[in-house]
């Protein structure tokens, strides 16, 4: 095992990251900007480095200032926590590169996804369905035109390297096609740095689930279960629960087994994510994300598996623990995020935090860096913390939820606690009947 990891991250994760690595008696370096200094994950590491200002791009982002910070306290590993460079295929072989392990997947495998074109193609081969589609990039209006006359309109234009929603338009028909197609392509080459789209059937209103995988690349791949991630707004989940009130257990079983089936076929090591849009019984493959994921601990909750030990453990060259077999989801996991924001307006509420009681008690999990006298600084993602909650059933694990949100107290910012607590005891959620715009249109709606 790995005797000291550098954790190239921030805020939450970090620390969820120590909290793996200090169980397991590993050591941990925290890198930090300037910014973070006092934060909860730099205090509790056993080494610190500052590399840069605040902005992420000199700092969370500068891959030598990481590198340097990695040699120079002997680190054998890098865990690069999730947004900033956990997706960024080039990082993930240079860390190797310089005789460093990457905790998480291949290179090959980070690059493949980020192309969603190139991973729509791979799930498919591999006997996933996906969203019916333009065959590959659509290169231009008269192909773009044909591949929507087969799919039928609504089609929805996507960039190839997007993914999380960013660029996506939505076209009616032809004359729309021919609108939105030059926009689409222009703002695919500005926002990521590649031009290419391609086309899907548009799914008016498909909930989101997601199933969790672990594979060590040595031919041990299994599934944790699904989580449904239909609640959020603006592109930014902010509610997910595990299992979803919208499967059976045959579609459970058929998802699952689909993406272990595929995911063992292609030897993916590591923590990853399979991302399914479902509509009226039907489900289809849209995206893989090849991290840890923020809301990994309501599966954590349901299985008792620990991912981030895990993830640990194969990137040290070690074979799963565990068969399908081994694996039962027991009870139902709801997971908050709660955010530096207004719950109204959604404006970001940096400053320091006067009062802080975080809830416990049975069944009770708070993932956060915050503490008394925090400053929440005002450069990075607005998550301060996520709560958790794991009951029974799915209604003890509202009720619950309901307990520990009332008991939470962050003081001296803004929070969206208030949103949550309404959210928790609105008709539509309390019967698990809502679809990825349920929440946008709730939030807009007054108390
Ligand atoms: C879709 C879709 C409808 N039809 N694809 C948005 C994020 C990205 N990961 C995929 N997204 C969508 N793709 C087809 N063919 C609707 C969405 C979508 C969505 C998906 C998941 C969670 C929230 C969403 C909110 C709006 C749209």
């Amino acid at each position: 095992m790995f005797e000291k990891v550098l954790i190239a991250n921030r805020g939450e994760i970090a620390l969820r990251i120590h909290r793996a690595c200090r169980e397991m008696g590993i050591k941990t370096v925290a890198v930090h900007s300037t910014a973070d200094a006092n934060a909860m994950n730099v205090r509790l590491a056993d080494e610190t480095v500052c590399i840069g200002p605040p902005a992420a791009r000199d700092s969370y982002l500068n891959v030598a200032a990481i590198l340097s910070a990695a040699a120079i306290t002997g680190a054998d590993a890098i865990h690069p926590g999730l947004g900033f460079l956990a997706e960024d295929a080039d990082f993930a072989a240079t860390v190797e590169e310089h005789g460093f392990a990457f905790i998480g997947p291949s290179a090959e495998h980070i690059r493949l996804m980020g192309n969603k074109v190139a991973a729509k193609e791979a799930a498919r081969k591999l006997g996933i369905p996906t969203v019916p589609g333009s065959a590959g990039a659509v290169r231009d209006l008269g192909a773009a035109e044909t591949a929507a006359r087969v799919i039928g309109y609504p089609v929805l234009i996507k960039a190839a390297a997007g993914g999380g929603g960013r660029g996506m338009k939505v076209a009616h028909n032809a004359a729309e096609l021919a609108r939105m197609l030059p926009i689409a392509q222009h703002e695919a080459a500005s926002f990521f740095g590649c031009g290419e789209v391609y086309l899907e059937r548009h799914l008016e209103r498909p909930r989101h689930i997601e199933i969790q995988i672990l594979g060590d690349g040595q031919g041990g791949l299994i599934h944790l279960g699904e989580r449904d991630c239909s609640l959020q707004r603006s592109h930014q989940k902010m509610v997910e629960e595990t299992p979803s009130p919208a499967l059976n257990p045959e579609e459970r079983e058929r998802l699952g087994t689909l993406a272990v089936t595929a995911l063992r076929e292609l030897g993916y090591k590591s923590a990853g994510t399979v991302e399914y849009l479902y509509q009226d019984g039907e489900f289809f493959f849209i995206e893989m994300n090849t991290r840890l994921q923020v809301e990994h601990p309501i599966t954590e909750m349901i299985s008792g598996i620990d991912i981030v030990r895990e993830q640990l453990r194969i990137a040290a060259g070690a074979p799963l623990n565990y068969r399908q077999s081994d694996i039962t989801l027991c009870g139902h996991a709801i997971e908050c995020r709660i955010n530096a924001e207004n719950p109204d307006t959604f404006l970001p509420s940096p400053g320091r935090v006067t009062d802080y009681h975080a809830p416990g008690g049975l069944g009770v999990r708070v993932d956060s860096a915050l503490y008394h006298g925090y400053e929440v600084p005002p450069y990075y993602d607005s998550l301060i913390a996520k709560l958790i909650v794991h009951g029974k059933s799915r209604n003890e694990c509202l009720m619950r939820l309901r307990r520990a949100l009332e008991e939470y107290v962050i003081g001296g910012i803004e929070t969206t606690i208030p949103l949550h607590q309404r959210l928790a005891t609105a008709a539509e959620f309390i019967d698990g009947d809502y679809n990825v715009h349920w929440l946008e249109r709730f939030v807009r709606n007054p108390a």
